[in-house]
């Protein structure tokens, strides 16, 4: 990809489940060498420290998980990728996949102020498409999807420019879909691949024929790359582990094809859990495929060694 200006922006946001940790994940990232992987690919960095969440008071809700927060957070997130979409390529560094309500929502508003499309590309075990209703865990983390598309009512949230279209998303690596979620996804243009369809075709088959329609229609990208999409054995730091996920490979490549298409314009790294990680290997690992997302070849010699 061509250099561009990243605007790095931690968000230490940990109120999307219960089991804490990502709440270190910028840190980790930054201690990673993430800045300086980037440089060395030609790109200029900035980053612009730690967010926090817009001012709020607790209102306890009897099922779902720091509500007032997970919306607090949500708001600054959405003026924060907002602005960062001024000055450059805004790459957000989680915190939990609660953050993508607000990352997204600021990438939907740029694109509205640009008047071009936005597409998501979801790499995620899971969907995160429930509704506050549908929700059995009340773990917020898992209804980010479920807001931007406006399947459903989010009271108090901020309001969307316009619903993110079904025809506009793609979610790959998912094995664990709880039931409301599947009977809902089948009701949309949501394009779903499982691993299952990544074992029997490959995963560069659907992700290029994503890529292919966003060019047609000069679309922008956002990439939200949750760690769990990858195998656990390969990257571990994560509360939510499901067996059988994408490959180092697989996630190489995914990230290959979305430095050769030039679409990316934003994306988001997220559910990192430095607590549970093996000397930083997973964080190496995100860093690594980061760093491929925005121009590495993964036989490069990785810029600082563990
Ligand atoms: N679907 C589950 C829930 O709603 C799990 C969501 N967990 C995630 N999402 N890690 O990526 O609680
Ligand atoms: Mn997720
Ligand atoms: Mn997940
Ligand atoms: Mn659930």
């Amino acid at each position: 990809m061509k250099p561009q200006h990243v605007i790095l922006q931690g968000a230490p946001l940990d109120c999307g489940k219960n089991r804490r940790g990502c709440i270190m994940g910028p840190d980790a990232y930054r201690t990673a060498g993430l800045v300086e992987a980037l440089e060395s690919l030609g790109h200029t960095v900035t980053d612009i420290g730690n967010i926090g969440p817009a001012p709020y008071t607790e209102v306890i809700h009897p099922k779902l998980h720091r509500l007032s927060e997970t919306i607090a957070w949500t708001q600054s997130l959405a003026d924060a990728t907002e602005a960062a979409f001024a000055r450059g390529m805004p790459i957000t560094l989680g915190g939990d996949h609660a953050l993508a309500a607000g990352t997204v929502l600021g990438a939907m508003r740029h694109a509205a102020a640009v008047d071009r499309p936005l597409f998501v590309l979801w790499l995620d075990a899971h969907s995160d498409f429930h509704t506050l209703e549908s929700t059995d865990s009340g773990n917020l983390h898992g209804t980010p999807m479920g807001y931007l598309t406006g399947r459903s009512d989010f009271p108090g949230w901020p309001d969307l420019p316009a619903s993110l279209p079904y025809e506009n998303i793609a979610m790959i690596g998912l094995r664990s879909v709880d039931p409301a979620e599947r009977a809902a996804l089948q009701q949309t243009a949501i394009t779903r691949v499982d691993m299952r369809q990544i074992d029997e075709s490959g995963i560069a088959t659907p992700l290029g024929a994503f890529l292919e329609r966003i060019e047609a229609v000069n679309g922008m990208l956002h990439v939200s790359l949750d760690v769990d999409f990858l195998d656990p054995a390969a990257a571990p730091a994560v509360g939510t582990t499901v067996p059988g996920g994408a490959t180092v490979r697989e996630g190489h490549l995914v990230m290959e094809m979305i430095n050769d298409s030039e679409l990316l314009t934003s994306m988001d790294l997220v559910e990192l859990n430095p607590f549970m990680d093996e000397r930083g290997r997973t964080t190496r690992l995100m860093v690594d495929l980061a760093a491929s997302a925005l121009g590495r070849n993964v036989f490069d010699r990785p810029t600082r060694a563990f």
